[in-house]
């Protein structure tokens, strides 16, 4: 049966440059700094993000997590959004581990927090009743909010916010360069005025394992030490940071084909009955559409697209997410959409 993976972006595989980089990587011990091939990641990282430093964690939550513990200590504020990746699917670590308090304000549908919003939560730090405010976080691309990006006009005024309560401000830029491809602009501008980011190297660049954070080389040390206490110091990791490069190098500019796929699959499955969904917010490469009320739940249409190779996530009982990435061709948005068509009916 033919197999139309759409749950992640994550699914991606490595490309044959990527194994043969693999193969071939110069190594070292990178908990002592001397694995060659990760250093060099690490230095192409921080000069793409426009950032001092940069250091090679193995997922994404982690590196979300290695900066929250740098920001944060025991009993101050993270204020995020309630549909961050990090307040929902990071299986409340930075709570867990940091004693970090979360503290969520309504995302936006295109992915921001509303100004006011975020000033209305910052506590009044002479107040001993209160945690103290010390971080907001973003995220760019927006998962939850179907792959919407933040703007540099945005993120300047959250920095303006955030400089007015001395707050920092990091980004969950696990998909930052999804968000650079469909702005049209360098990723250090995207993350220009966020202090630490983080992304992965792991969804649509296609890389098998890994995220770096990146920020002022001091931050980049702390978050280096918690790297360690988490138990993410990896030694010869310069297998997995060569994969890296070579996504870092061939699979930015492709994310267009992600975006231009997910448009077309979101303007085809707007048509079918029982499917809300406005194409036009589609920026990325996350289609999120809604099931109508008396239409099929999200748990009975994905196990009718699996049956037929299609497959897709369930977010809600009645939201479904598919997600374009390398190895999704033009023929398999055709092939998902025949296929929904069959499920839905036109
Ligand atoms: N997201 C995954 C799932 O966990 C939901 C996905 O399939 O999209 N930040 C953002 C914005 C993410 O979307 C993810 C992964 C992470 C962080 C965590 O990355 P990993 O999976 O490497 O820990």
């Amino acid at each position: 049966m033919r197999i139309v993976d759409l749950r992640s972006d994550t699914v991606t595989l490595p490309t044959p440059a990527m194994r043969q980089a693999m193969f071939e990587a110069e190594l070292g011990d990178d908990v002592m700094g001397e694995d060659p091939t990760v250093n060099r990641l690490e230095a192409v990282a921080a000069e793409r993000l426009g950032k001092e430093a940069a250091v090679f964690v193995p997922s994404g939550t982690m590196a979300n997590l290695v900066c929250l513990l740098a920001h944060c200590g025991r009993g101050e504020e993270a204020i995020m959004g309630h549909r961050a990746h990090t307040f929902l699917f990071e299986a409340g670590g930075s709570a867990a581990v940091g004693g970090i308090h979360p503290r969520t304000v309504p995302n936006q549908p295109d992915g921001t927090l509303d100004l006011d919003q975020v000033e209305a939560a910052i506590r009044d730090a002479n107040n001993p009743h209160y945690p103290r405010s010390r971080l907001i976080c973003l995220e760019n691309t927006h998962n939850r909010c179907s792959g919407a990006v933040l703007t540099p006009a945005y993120m300047a005024q959250v920095r303006a916010l955030a400089d007015r309560y001395g707050l920092g401000i990091h980004m969950d830029g696990a998909r930052i360069f999804n968000a650079a491809v469909a702005l049209g602009v360098p990723p250090a501008l995207v993350a220009r005025d966020a202090d630490s980011v983080s992304f992965c190297l792991s969804k649509g660049l296609s890389a098998p394992v890994g995220s770096l954070v990146c920020g002022p080389a001091e931050f980049v040390r702390q978050a280096r030490r918690q790297r360690k206490l988490l138990g993410g110091g990896m030694r010869q990791a310069g297998v997995l940071a060569a994969a890296g490069l070579v996504a870092l190098e061939t699979m930015v500019d492709r994310l267009a084909d992600d975006h231009a796929n997910a448009r077309r699959l979101a303007e085809g499955l707007a048509r079918l009955p029982g499917i809300v969904l406005d194409p036009e917010r589609i920026q990325t490469n996350i289609v999120i559409l809604d099931l109508a009320p008396g239409a099929a739940t999200a748990a009975e249409l994905a196990a009718a697209l699996a049956a037929r190779g299609v497959k897709v996530g369930v977010t809600e009982p009645r939201q479904v997410r598919a997600v374009t990435h390398y190895g999704i061709e033009g023929s398999d948005i055709d092939y998902g959409l025949e296929t929904a068509r069959a499920v839905l009916g036109e």
